[in-house]
């Protein structure tokens, strides 16, 4: 099932160019860059407190942007990360989205912004994201099927993107859509899932702060297994709320339909939020495996960032709503 590679398979050019990112990391937090000015021109705003505060291990910390990063964290590499992934449109083994994304064509992309906006529009990749300055993340990324990852994302927080679009006050849930192409998607071809791969969020979910649109890691543009050209990224929820190679962007007022719950509502809710109290029907959620470690660890409530999204939640009944 894991295929854990040893440090021999990984091509040097990758180990070069993930060890100088590490590398570069570490200068800045030594040098006490991280948090002044003198940071904000190589790392995103996001994550410079939380680095630096890390790095001098003091567990669980909160940043000034709400990320948190847990000490004993270590970040998965760049080839943990980019081949070991889960995108059915390029087949169901961990292995395929390597093998098989890679001819996917990424430009021109274009996103269509529709649904309850003020101003409905479609947008060429590169003049979406031209107004942010792209942020660095470092998340964990808790998969349902319990093993889990640490990922350096770059990318745009969600609600800096939404608040360009205009919702209007009707709107009250986001709704993705990934490409569908089978023929560039071969895993289309097979109704597999119910294509083409939709995700939605409640609009305060959407809004939160730790809400994310990756369109990088490891400081690099995205490759292609990971969902580029841009892709969503949601700390707090299972690995399949971040629908990938995202389309369209709806505003919507009623609770979009979403893949997995349509696969298997029993199994897979709409809220997903990571719960190590609420088992999946077939295992536990209580334990995962962290890609590159032997023991299980345990899995911690909204992935460990119960401290800034629990309160999303506060009167719901997180059984019923899973
Ligand atoms: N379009 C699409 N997005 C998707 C998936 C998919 O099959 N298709 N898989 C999801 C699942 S189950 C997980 S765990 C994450 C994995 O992201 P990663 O491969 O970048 O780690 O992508 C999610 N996004
Ligand atoms: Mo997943």
């Amino acid at each position: 099932m894991t295929i854990i590679r040893r440090p021999a398979d990984i091509p040097s050019s990758e180990i070069t160019a993930e060890s100088a990112y590490i590398a570069r990391r570490e200068f800045i937090a030594r040098a006490g860059l991280l948090g002044a000015a003198a940071g904000a021109g190589l790392l995103g705003i996001g994550c410079r407190a939380e680095d630096a505060r890390a790095e001098r291990g003091a567990g669980h910390v909160a940043d000034s942007a709400g990320g948190t990063v847990a000490s004993q964290d270590k970040l998965n590499s760049y080839e943990d990360i980019t081949s070991y992934n889960n995108y059915y449109e390029f087949g169901t083994d961990k292995s395929d989205p390597k093998d098989n994304a890679q001819q996917l064509r990424t430009r021109p992309w274009t996103v269509a912004v529709d649904g309850l906006v003020k101003k409905p529009k479609s947008y060429a990749f590169d003049d979406l994201v031209k107004p942010y300055k792209l942020e660095d993340r470092v998340y964990r990324l808790r998969c349902v099927e319990a093993w889990s990852m640490v990922i350096p994302w770059q990318g745009i927080p969600l609600r800096d993107m939404i608040a360009r679009f205009e919702p209007l006050p009707s709107a009250k849930f986001v709704a993705f859509t990934t490409l569908l192409d089978p023929q560039q998607m071969p895993g289309q071809r097979r109704r597999v899932l119910d294509w083409p791969y939709v995700e939605g969020l409640r609009m305060d979910e959407a809004m939160h702060p730790l809400a994310f649109i990756a369109t990088g890691l490891y400081g690099k543009p995205l490759p292609n297994q990971n969902g580029a050209p841009l892709r969503l990224v949601v700390p707090w929820k299972y690995g399949f709320k971040g629908v990938k190679a995202i389309v369209k962007i709806s505003f919507v007022a009623e609770q979009p339909r979403t893949t997995w719950n349509i696969a298997a509502p029993d199994e897979y809710g709409f809220y997903a939020n990571v719960n190590p109290e609420v088992d999946h029907p077939r295992w536990t959620q209580s334990r995962e495996r962290r890609i590159g470690e032997f023991r299980r660890r345990e899995t911690l409530m909204f992935n460990g960032y119960a401290d800034q999204v629990a309160s999303l939640y506060r009167g719901m009944d997180l059984r019923r709503n899973f």
